[in-house]
C-alpha cells in the first residue's frame, strides 16, 4: 500500500486531499517535526531534504508536494486538464507558481511574523507583501475562471488550497476580505467530504504543539549554527 508521510503543516495536507478525492488506499505515516522526527536518517532516506510530505508507492519514491500531486495526477489519470499542449502549460505553469512563490513567500511570512525571535519590520513586510501579490494574482484570476484551469478541477486547485486555507496565519485575520474569488475556492473544497477528512487526518496522531526548545532546534536549525 502507497506510505504517506504526513504532517499536520500546509504541504502534506494537499496530498492528502488528493489522496482522499482519488480515493486511493494509503497508510497513513506520522512524522512529528516538533520532536524532530524528519531528521531521523530512516526518514532521510525517503526525503533527504528532511521535510513533509513525501510517498512511497511500491519502488517510487517521490518527496515535495508539487512533484508527489503531478506523479499521483499523471499515474491515476486524475483531476488534470484536458489532453492538449496548451493545458499542459497552463498546468506545469501554475503548479511552479505555487510551487516557487505561493509556498515558500508563505512559509517565510508565517515564519516572520510568528516565530523569528526578533521583529524584524523589514522581513515580515518583505514576506507579507509577496505572498499577498501572489494570493492577489490566483485571485484575480479567479475572477474570470470557475477553477484555476477552467471548468475542470485539479491538483492546481489542490496545491493552492494548501496554503490559500491559512491565509489568517500568513497574512493576518482582516486578510480574507482582499480575495473573494479565492476564498469562494477554498470553501468550496475545505466543505467537499474529501477536504474534510484531508483537515481531519492530522487529528489522527496527537502531533507535539509546544513550540519549545526542542521543536526550535528540529525547525529552526540555524538558530544553533551560525553559517554566516
Ligand atoms: N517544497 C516542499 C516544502 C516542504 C515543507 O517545507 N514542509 C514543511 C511542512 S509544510 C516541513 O516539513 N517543515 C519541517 C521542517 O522544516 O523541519 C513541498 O512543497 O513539499
Amino acid at each position: 500500500m502507497l506510505k504517506f508521510y504526513y504532517s499536520g503543516a500546509p504541504n502534506p495536507t494537499k496530498v492528502a486531499l488528493f489522496l482522499e478525492e482519488a480515493e486511493l488506499p494509503y497508510e497513513a505515516i506520522p512524522i512529528d517535526t516538533r520532536k524532530g522526527e524528519q531528521h531521523k536518517p530512516e526518514y532521510l532516506a525517503v526525503n533527504p531534504n528532511a521535510k513533509l510530505p513525501a510517498i512511497v508507492d511500491g519502488e517510487v519514491t517521490v518527496f515535495d508536494s508539487n512533484a508527489i500531486l503531478l506523479y499521483l495526477a499523471e499515474k491515476t489519470g486524475k483531476f488534470l486538464p484536458e489532453k492538449s499542449d496548451k493545458a499542459r502549460g497552463e498546468l506545469l505553469s501554475w503548479l511552479m507558481f505555487v510551487a516557487t512563490g505561493v509556498g515558500p513567500y508563505s512559509g517565510q511570512s508565517v515564519h516572520f511574523r510568528n516565530f523569528a525571535p526578533e521583529k524584524i519590520e523589514y522581513a515580515v513586510n518583505r514576506y507579507a507583501f509577496e505572498a499577498q501579490r501572489h494570493f492577489g494574482i490566483i485571485d484575480t484570476r479567479l475572477g474570470k475562471l470557475k477553477y484555476m484551469l477552467g471548468d475542470l478541477y485539479t491538483i492546481v486547485d489542490m496545491d493552492v488550497w494548501g496554503w490559500a486555507r491559512l491565509i489568517p496565519t500568513v497574512l493576518g485575520d482582516a486578510h480574507w476580505v482582499k480575495f473573494p474569488n479565492l476564498k469562494r475556492l477554498v470553501d468550496e473544497i475545505s466543505a467537499r467530504p474529501a477536504g474534510q477528512r484531508a483537515i481531519a487526518l492530522k487529528d489522527r496522531h496527537k502531533f507535539k504543539t509546544e513550540m519549545d526548545d526542542e521543536a526550535r532546534k528540529a525547525l529552526f536549525r540555524h538558530m544553533s549554527e551560525k553559517v554566516a
